[in-house]
């Protein structure tokens, strides 16, 4: 399969509500959707989940659309440009970090590679689900606790079958009390702190030995990326299982994590470890020691949501994933929307990784688009 042509294309897509977590609020998705072609005009794209600033991790949209256009291009081609979606991440191999660009450049060419075989990714990574279990990720809102609740209340009531809510030093006991108190025991509720608090603040680790006391299913990423050693300390006083997110940046490092006792889940996104190749090298590693991985989000178009849909099928991902609908970001998504279906989302089985971008909508909502290569 030869690549005829690459480019980039920035789209700007306003979410339905601000998404806020403890390192910032995004109300529009500034994200680059990565595309191929080959000389019969086939396509595949590929979406960059990064943020606008390096404020989750460091990737960010310029030095995504910089590296890829001055590098990851350049060097894919550079090694002809007959390429198959394995073999992306070994073109790409020498280059440091960039993670989000590197995955999205892999999934263009998955994507165009499926399409000229005209199989789906979910067949093709021997996916045999035909729905992915689906919870939510729900924001600091502006009104605090009672809105949460009410936002909370409205997802439940939507199907989701578990809810994830972000907090931080300031907003963190009591919306969890609060949701418990509301919802009782049936709620299965998680937490994330998007690494923002300290291991060295005795307050801060008073708020966690509390939240221990609240059932949550995990606790994702409590402390900074790099803090291996305090969240196992942490997992050694608590009775919820740690989740890691941030500091799971490729396969060695789910290892390491899961190792020295510091994550007892793992979630995976593809964009933060690099690609699709090292999100399944994960996944097979951790089924294979019996660590549970679920599916993490970047409020992806379809066009991301189409590959972790595809991904969150495979055996080891056992927790619902943020894979929710369109509708729980977009007003109307890139795509044809990912539907809720009694707390699950339909694995696709059309052609290629994921759905094609509507012309007309990319169309309205693209910022800038240039060839490359
Ligand atoms: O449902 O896609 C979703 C959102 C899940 O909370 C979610 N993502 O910290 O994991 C995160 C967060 C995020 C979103 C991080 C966008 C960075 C960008």
């Amino acid at each position: 399969m030869a690549i005829d042509a690459v480019g980039i294309t920035r789209i700007a897509l306003p979410l339905v509500r601000p998404f806020r977590t403890s390192f910032g609020t995004q109300t529009v998705r500034d994200v680059l959707l990565v595309w191929v072609r080959d000389a019969d005009g086939t396509p595949g794209w590929g979406e960059c989940a990064t943020t606008s600033a390096p404020l989750y991790d460091p990737d960010f949209t310029d030095a995504a659309s910089l590296v890829l256009h001055d590098h990851l291009v350049p060097a894919l081609l550079a090694g002809g440009t007959t390429v198959t979606g394995p073999q992306v991440a070994a073109r790409l191999a020498r280059f440091r970090g960039h993670h989000a660009p590197k995955a999205a450049l892999e999934a263009a060419v998955w994507d165009l590679q499926l399409r000229r075989a005209d199989r789906c990714l979910a067949d093709h990574l021997g996916v045999t689900r035909t729905h992915v279990p689906t919870g939510v990720s729900v924001g600091i809102p502006e009104g605090g606790v009672d809105e949460l609740v009410e936002q909370v209340g409205g997802y439940l009531d939507e199907g989701y079958l578990r809810v994830k809510v972000k907090i931080e030093p300031g907003f963190d006991l009591a919306p969890v009390r609060a949701l418990c108190d509301t919802f009782g025991a049936d709620l299965r509720l998680q937490v994330d702190a998007n690494a923002a608090y300290s291991p060295e603040d005795p307050e801060h680790l008073g708020v966690l030995a509390d939240l221990d006391e609240c059932g949550l299913v995990q606790i994702e990423q409590p402390f900074g990326a790099d803090r291996l050693r305090a969240h196992a300390d942490l997992a050694d006083r608590s009775h919820t299982p740690i989740c890691l997110d941030e500091s799971i940046t490729d396969r060695w490092r789910a290892v390491d994590a899961v190792a020295t006792g510091a994550c007892d889940i793992v979630n995976i996104k593809v964009g933060r470890v690099g690609g699709l190749t090292e999100a399944l090298a994960i996944h097979d590693r951790c089924l294979a020691d019996g660590t549970p991985v679920w599916c993490g989000g970047m409020l992806e178009t379809g066009v991301g949501r189409g590959v972790n849909v595809a991904l969150a099928g495979l055996p080891g991902f056992v927790l619902p994933g943020d894979t929710s609908a369109s509708s729980r970001y977009f007003t109307e998504d890139l795509t044809e929307p990912f539907e809720l279906e009694d707390g699950h989302v339909a694995v696709r089985r059309e052609a290629g990784a994921s759905p094609l971008p509507d012309p007309d909508r990319l169309a309205a909502w693209t910022t800038a688009t240039r060839r490359v290569g």
